[in-house]
């Protein structure tokens, strides 16, 4: 299958707070290179830049106004005098007003964000919008024909919402594919997210909706960040009841008990009868991920890869998380080649 690719990726190489520390954060730039270089290596098939796109395809999926604040973040921050990653310190948690936009952009970075992993730097914003339009030119090149496509996007995008970045995200990439398969003619959607962490910013978009559904299989919450996101009770609100449905598993799940997990949505999924599949492919499942709690192997991916072939429908592999770096060329192809073993 055809990989999309950015080199603008490398714009974006951004700071962590962990241990009380501010270090080097685990989404670094050597994670897309690594999988460039497993896909070349593999002969997936060709590899092609992206086209660029209009920000109103970013628009579909998120708000003006938080676009608009992730085009100028880094220059208002700059202004101040401060050279460092922008980061929030202080949210609108509950009774505070999280209606109304602070004119300073202190205020502005915690009103747009659920946490403080997602910090702003020079070639973020070039960063955030080549990602995207990976993902909006993959999508094209499954809307035009092809049987799959793999958004090699950095940075990730499952934990960014409709108005908040946070969890290494900025832009939903996957959203952002999934509306533009809306706009060019796709009457059904739908996004699995296999991520280790749920996907709180597609579901966010989603959740009301029952043109696209979303599917979810990921650390349970009660235990795993993203804490406050992704339990079995939450299924869609309005129309869109019954078009979220979440999956969560224990910390040390294997794939015996991923398994039976994943048929279950994708029985869920080929019940929807979507024109286009968009896969949130996170291989922080990984049993040796630093940051996350599950324990697939290797093979384990080529198998993920075959059952998500299963319902035949065109596929968007878009890239999320995995940062077990050494391994994430590895993993993430064998899901590539798995599907395409298996159609
Ligand atoms: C867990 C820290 C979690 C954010 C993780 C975001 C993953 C994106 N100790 N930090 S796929
Ligand atoms: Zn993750």
């Amino acid at each position: 299958m055809l990989t999309v690719f950015s080199p603008r990726h490398r714009l974006h190489h951004g700071t962590e707070l962990k241990d009380g520390a501010l270090i080097p954060s685990h989404e670094e730039p050597r994670r897309a290179e690594t999988i460039l270089a497993r896909v070349r290596s593999s002969g997936l098939g060709d590899v092609i830049g992206e086209r660029g796109f209009d920000r109103s395809c970013y628009v579909a999926a998120h708000s003006e106004r938080f676009v608009r604040f992730l085009e100028g973040a880094w220059q208002e921050w700059a202004a101040t005098g401060r050279t460092h990653d922008a980061l929030p310190l202080v949210w609108p948690v509950r009774d505070l007003d999280a209606r109304t936009e602070p004119a300073y952009i202190d205020g502005k970075l915690g009103f747009y964000a659920m946490d403080a992993g997602s910090p702003i730097m020079a070639g973020t914003w070039e960063a955030v919008r080549s990602s995207a339009d990976v993902a909006l030119t993959a999508a094209d090149v499954v809307l035009d024909g092809a049987p799959a496509a793999f958004a090699l996007c950095r940075p990730p995008g499952h934990h960014a919402a409709r108005e908040y970045v946070g969890g290494y995200c900025y832009l939903n990439n996957a959203a952002i594919a999934a509306e533009r398969a809306l706009r060019r003619g796709a009457a059904r959607v739908a996004i699995l997210d296999v991520d280790f962490h749920h996907g709180n910013g597609t579901q966010d978009i989603f959740y009301d909706r029952d043109d696209v559904l979303f599917v979810s299989l990921h650390g349970d919450p009660s235990v795993c960040y993203p804490y406050f996101s992704g339990r079995a009770g939450e299924r869609g609100a309005g129309r869109g009841e019954g078009y979220t449905a979440n999956f969560p598993l224990p910390q040390g799940t294997d794939w015996d008990g991923y398994r039976p997990a994943l048929d279950a949505a994708l029985a869920r999924i080929a019940a929807h009868a979507p024109d286009v599949l968009v896969v949130s492919l996170g291989v922080d499942t990984f049993r040796h991920d630093p940051i996350s709690h599950f324990r697939l192997d290797g093979a384990d991916f080529l198998r993920l890869g075959e059952r998500i072939a299963g319902p035949g429908v065109p596929t968007l592999f878009v890239m999320e998380g995995g940062y077990m770096v050494d391994d994430i060329g590895v993993n993430a192809v064998n899901v590539l080649q798995g599907f395409e073993g298996a159609r």
